[in-house]
């Protein structure tokens, strides 16, 4: 299967989505040494500023529920979303749904795991979106999204 082709336009002019999966609106409250103490609402908003000062558009979407974020996935394709910044949280090792409404929009995403899956329980080593993705940042805490949407923003 091949994958999606990244948008020919420039950074100034894209639109992307950051999608989170189950639980990530709890980051910040509890569980800081694996996922950092800082909010999903200043990830968001660095993310924006950040998308902002390029002149890229950003949105951002949470969800605790498999459908409403397989909705919001199938939703970016009428908005001609440019790229996807995802982190599915526990729908990563448990998804085929998700991932099927990706591989449907065809639209390229990178995936981003605060923390380093592959160095936790076994379970959390199997991804159903790391094929799909353009390319997986794991481990590097909320450092991941601004890589990812450095990425997003300067690939051609
Ligand atoms: O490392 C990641 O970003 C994960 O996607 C986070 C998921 C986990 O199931 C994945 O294996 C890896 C869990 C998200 C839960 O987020 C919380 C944040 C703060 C407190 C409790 C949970």
């Amino acid at each position: 299967m091949s994958k999606p082709q990244p948008s020919r336009k420039r950074a100034s002019g894209r639109s992307i989505l950051v999608v989170h999966g189950p639980n990530l609106n709890l980051l910040g409250s509890r569980e800081p040494r694996i996922y950092g103490r800082e909010t999903l609402a200043a990830i968001n908003a660095r993310l924006a500023a950040a998308a902002q000062a390029r002149g890229a558009r950003l949105a951002t979407f949470q969800s605790n529920h498999e459908g409403d974020l397989i909705d919001r996935v199938q939703a970016a394709r009428a908005e001609k979303v440019d790229w996807i910044i995802l982190n599915p949280g526990g729908l990563t090792h448990t998804s085929v749904a998700l991932r099927d409404a990706l591989a449907a929009v065809a639209i390229p995403f990178v995936e981003v795991h605060l923390s380093n899956i592959h160095a936790r329980e076994p379970f959390r080593r199997h991804s159903y979106f790391s094929d799909l993705a353009a390319g997986s940042i794991v481990g590097l805490g909320s450092r991941g999204y601004d890589l990812a949407l450095e990425y997003a923003l300067g690939r051609d």
